[in-house]
């Protein structure tokens, strides 16, 4: 490593100044994890024997990385180098795949090219690094005065601060609060979560003057601040924080398993440093969770509805994460409300479907997830909300498709504020 660095700083020395401005620019680049020619398979399978033998590969994380796993399909991504191990073992599991992504590093190359190509205003036909998104947001604020207000959440691992935008038209409105970018390369969700404040200060629509000020929202775009900046200039697929173990090698927890809530309960995380859905060394070991359980704790009694935004897979999961066993009491209002949600959205021209249910029951066991842990704290309307899309470009959604995911998601929330309301769950605590 430092013979690399050393080898790069001598050529720099060796061109003129004017070159190594340009070495710069291409060493930058080369620091970059590079997916060339990794693979995404869609992989089906019909009984748990097939499952578990294709998810042993994932404990091999150099090669395999799990992209999506529900009861009935898994999307896995495979470096090129392992092609043959994968191969095999579809054989043995008697499983077959269909390929989603051919080469991974393409899409990542066609999405950084648009993002290089864009003007210098925010918008939306482009995704923004975080510098971008905290600029736009103090202009936000400076626009509307009189109705938002910035609040810090707490401060990252690395010492950035965790923004959020309170938004109220006036005194005793019900409280939705909307968690974003928990998953650093979820980046739709931050886009998604940008848009719907744009829209929440600036629409004229009455369906959306009504959401807008006649509840309060307080919207944290990006929680996962390091790990956000991290998929900017390194790793376009870092999922975690970037906190270093005290056991391995490996780097960061993933956060959305790190709530204090049955935590590591049940296989809904994993216990190692290098899993993608590692615990962390105990509940609220990462400062980011730990400030968001205080921050979120201390409203928790003007908040009626939580929502996470996460991609993908079109979904609206409900507590529990841990277990499939148990409901929630008020299962039967959420599952209501979800369907409000999915049906308005389902009617609009794009025929988006999402599904729902709770996440242990429709995805997997996932324990010590944040509205798992905002339903704990008596927040009785909580969920998960994956967005698009269903794998065809997975976490890497093409810039074009930010504004149609956008007014989805804003369709979805009106009619799922209006059931909740139909339902009395907008009553003042
Ligand atoms: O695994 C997750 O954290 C979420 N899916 S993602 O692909 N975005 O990583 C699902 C979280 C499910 N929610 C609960 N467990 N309550
Ligand atoms: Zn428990
Ligand atoms: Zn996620």
């Amino acid at each position: 490593m430092q013979f690399c660095v050393l080898i790069t700083l001598l050529t720099c020395f060796a061109f003129s100044r004017g070159a190594s401005v340009a070495q710069e620019g291409i060493e930058k680049q080369d620091e970059r994890v590079r997916y060339d020619n990794y693979a995404v398979y869609k992989i089906n399978y019909d009984n748990s024997i097939q499952r578990q033998l294709l998810l042993q590969l994932v404990k091999r994380h150099e090669s395999f990385s799990l992209w999506h796993d529900s009861p009935t399909e898994i999307h896995l991504m495979v470096s090129p180098l392992a092609l043959s191990e994968f191969e095999r073992n579809l054989i043995r599991a008697n499983a077959t795949a269909e390929i989603f992504l051919a080469n991974v590093q393409n899409l990542i190359d066609n999405e950084t090219e648009a993002n290089a190509k864009a003007t210098s205003s925010f918008g939306w036909t482009r995704y923004h690094n975080l510098a971008e998104i905290e600029a736009w947001l103090d202009d936000i604020l400076a626009t509307y005065p009189d109705v938002t207000e910035g609040f810090v959440v707490g401060k990252s691992y690395e010492g950035r601060n965790i923004r959020g935008i309170k938004i109220s038209y006036k005194a005793d409105n019900p409280g939705v609060f909307i968690e974003s970018n928990i998953h650093a390369r979820e980046w739709i969700t931050s886009a998604t979560a940008t848009w719907f404040i744009n829209e929440l200060l600036s629409s004229t629509d009455d369906l959306i003057r009504d959401l807008a000020e006649n509840h309060d929202w307080y919207i944290v775009p990006v929680l996962n601040v390091d790990g956000f900046v991290y998929t900017h200039e390194k790793d376009r697929l870092w999922r975690k924080t970037r906190q270093p173990s005290s056991i391995s090698s490996c780097v960061g927890v993933d956060p959305n398993r790190n709530y204090d809530v049955h935590w590591m309960e049940n296989g809904g995380a994993s216990d190692d440093p290098c899993a993608l859905d590692y615990a962390g060394p105990h509940p609220f070991s990462e400062p980011e969770i730990k400030a968001m359980s205080e921050y979120l704790g201390s409203i928790k009694d003007k908040v009626n509805v939580f929502l996470a935004f996460h991609s993908y897979a079109q979904l609206l999961l409900s507590p529990y994460g841990h277990t499939a066993e148990k409901f929630p009491d008020n299962f039967d209002d959420m599952m209501k409300v979800a369907k409000a949600y999915a049906d308005a959205v389902g009617a609009m021209p794009y025929g988006t479907i999402y599904n729902y249910s709770s996440a242990a029951d429709i995805l997997y066991p996932a324990s010590g997830a944040t509205n798992d842990w905002a339903y704990q704290e008596g927040i009785r309307i909580s969920y998960t909300v994956e967005f698009r899309d269903r794998g065809r470009f997975a976490f890497v959604l093409p810039p074009a498709f930010i504004i149609p995911n956008a007014e989805e998601v804003l369709i979805g929330i009106i009619a799922l504020i209006d059931e909740c309301k139909k339902l009395g769950y907008l009553n003042l605590k």
